[in-house]
């Protein structure tokens, strides 16, 4: 699995690889290994066409099959393919004109679930993980003029998956998310991280990567204060930079969600990216952004387009919707559940002042006992975190969902956490931690020890009895800690209307709201929310005919991006707290 991940790559020469690619559904494998005996000259790696005129036996021919969209899932283009688990082969032509001297990277920012690439009928290695970026070096590889780059991609649930065989979403299978060819010099900076320094200052280092990494100046540059600073690199090619406080440096926060343009210069290479400056931190019950105590008014949200067919955003703009949507209803914080989204997403959030909490999709039953499902746990946390390190506005990274207490969870558990930390010291680890129970409720799970920050998904009012029970509900926690509840909520169908006392209606569901917003209320060490969820979203786990069709309905909005009377009970509830 490829470690090292290039840093900000759509701020570097590249070409998209987006668009409409041919694509072979091939749920028996045939193309990998040629037909059952044949020859392997058949994989359709390969990309061959019988030539003209000859009498070759070839059976596939990409020319001639049907495209799809990319980024985009195959479940939401064809109808046949809605709830296709299995392998479909995917090709892109395209032109290259790589200059000597110049290294080529091909990135590709998320493939559901596990890939196998191949260019020019040469393999370049596979991938596991379906939401996290990765890469291959091409350089040398590249034919000058056209190119031919097959994958195959496979979204079976495993056993031992990350996530595991059972979620509550759509497993959308596909190469879901960009595709970029980058054209880098030969030393380029692979890697860097600008930040907030303990003095008030900017941090930073970098990572050069090539073979003139050692010993060259590297500078950081802020051009909007005017403000450099240089250094040169060790002999593993890093450095270290700071530059000192000053008046202009002023601190992203929700209120006032600054960006700052950065530079960071070698002597082959430059880029460039604008970083939100901050500090955040946990202190008692208290989260201090900036040094201040803050309250996180969040939503839970999938990466799910708006729309009648669900699926994986085909554009930024499909996501920036979602994001638009919890401003307006007054958030000041998102969960990105359950798994990491596009990277779109994050800089889309900090843009508009929403703190994020990000996660990995270590959900409900996991094989905590097996090796690959703990390297790819490892492996796509290591990827977030450096994907997305310099994203000031994420304060939070969750190590897992509703994983259920037990020694080799906890091993599992604490080993992620440990992973947040050594890599990424500057941000709070937390978990969305379940609870049932009666009336007094304690959070006392034990990886709670590990964690900064305490998540607590709990639905009295759903599944957990009648709404009436918030009255009588009180919570206590086992450490003095944060604690977000980072889901609540109901199903309801919009437009369904009825009784409060109604499952499915709108009014049932406000009234869960409005119960769990005074409960919460005098919960003591209550400092976040992130009701369960922004927007119904597809669920092959809700069939009820007529409610559900395959939807788990507890969105504060429709598919469509309906209002239900939740949402105006939680939104005038942040409005009051934002007000306060
Ligand atoms: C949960 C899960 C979430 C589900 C939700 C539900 O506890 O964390 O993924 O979608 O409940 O609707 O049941």
């Amino acid at each position: 699995m490829p470690a090292d991940l290039l840093q900000n790559p759509r701020a570097r020469a590249h070409q998209s690889l987006d668009g409409a690619w041919p694509i072979i559904v091939d749920p028996y494998e045939s193309g990998r290994w040629g037909y059952q005996g044949g020859p392997a000259a058949q994989g359709y790696f390969l990309d061959r066409r019988a030539a003209p005129g000859s009498d070759e036996l070839v059976e596939y021919d990409f020319d001639a099959s049907p495209r799809l969209q990319v980024p985009g899932d195959w479940n939401t283009q064809r109808v046949d393919l809605e709830l296709y688990e299995g392998c479909v082969w995917y090709r892109r032509r395209f032109a290259a004109t790589p200059a000597p001297g110049r290294r080529q990277l091909l990135r590709f920012e998320a493939v559901n679930e596990r890939c196998w690439a191949w260019l020019n009928g040469e393999a370049l290695g596979e991938h596991q993980g379906g939401f996290t970026p990765f890469e291959f070096e091409v350089t040398g590889r590249l034919r000058a003029g056209d190119n031919s780059l097959v994958l195959l991609v496979d979204n079976r649930r495993r056993r031992e998956g990350v996530p595991p065989l059972q979620t509550d979403w759509w497993n959308y299978g596909g190469i879901t998310r960009s595709v970029l060819l980058l054209d880098l010099p030969s030393t380029f900076i692979r890697d860097y991280g600008v930040g907030l320094g303990t003095d008030g200052g900017v941090q930073a280092w970098a990572q050069l990567d090539g073979p003139a990494s050692a010993g060259v100046a590297v500078a950081l540059e802020l051009p909007g204060l005017r403000a450099a600073a240089t250094a040169v690199t060790d002999a593993s090619g890093r450095c270290q930079l700071s530059l000192p406080p000053s008046p202009g440096l002023g601190l992203w926060s929700p209120a006032s969600p600054r960006l700052h343009a950065v530079a960071l210069a070698s002597p082959e290479d430059r880029v460039e990216d604008a970083i939100a400056l901050r500090s955040i931190q946990a202190r008692g019950a208290d989260i201090l952004l900036n040094g201040e105590a803050v309250f996180l008014r969040g939503v839970s949200l999938h990466e799910e387009a708006p729309g009648p067919a669900g699926g994986r955003p085909r554009s930024p703009a499909e996501g920036a919707q979602l994001l638009a949507w919890a401003k307006e209803l007054g958030c000041n914080f998102v969960r990105l559940a359950h798994y990491p989204h596009d990277e779109s997403m994050v800089r889309e959030a900090e843009r508009l002042g929403l703190m994020v909490w990000e996660e990995i999709p270590v959900y409900w039953t996991v094989a905590w006992e097996d090796a690959d499902a703990q390297a790819l746990a490892q492996a796509q946390l290591q990827a977030l975190i450096r994907r997305d390190r310099n994203r000031g506005a994420v304060i939070l990274w969750s190590i897992g969902n509703e994983t259920p207490p037990g020694e080799a969870r906890l091993r599992f558990m604490a080993g992620l956490a440990a992973t947040a930390r050594a890599l990424d010291p500057s941000r709070l680890v937390t978990a969305a931690l379940e609870q049932h129970g009666g009336e007094r409720r304690v959070v006392e799970d034990p990886l709670g020890a590990h964690l900064d920050v305490l998540g607590l998904n709990e639905y009295i009012g759903w599944y957990d009895g009648p709404p009436e029970r918030c009255r009588r509900t009180t919570f206590e926690c086992a450490w003095d800690k944060p604690l977000i509840v980072s889901e609540l909520g109901a199903d309801a169908k919009a437009g369904l209307h009825g009784g409060e006392a109604e499952r499915w209606t709108e009014e049932y569901q406000a009234w869960v709201y409005r119960e769990q917003l005074a409960m919460l209320g005098r919960v003591p060490n209550l400092r976040g929310m992130a009701p369960w969820i922004l927007k119904d979203f597809r669920s092959p786990r809700r069939p009820l005919p007529g409610i559900q069709d395959g939807w788990n309905r507890k969105g504060l909005l429709s598919e469509l991006g309906a209002k239900k009377l939740a949402w105006g009970v939680l939104q005038a509830h942040y409005r009051g707290l934002a007000g306060a």
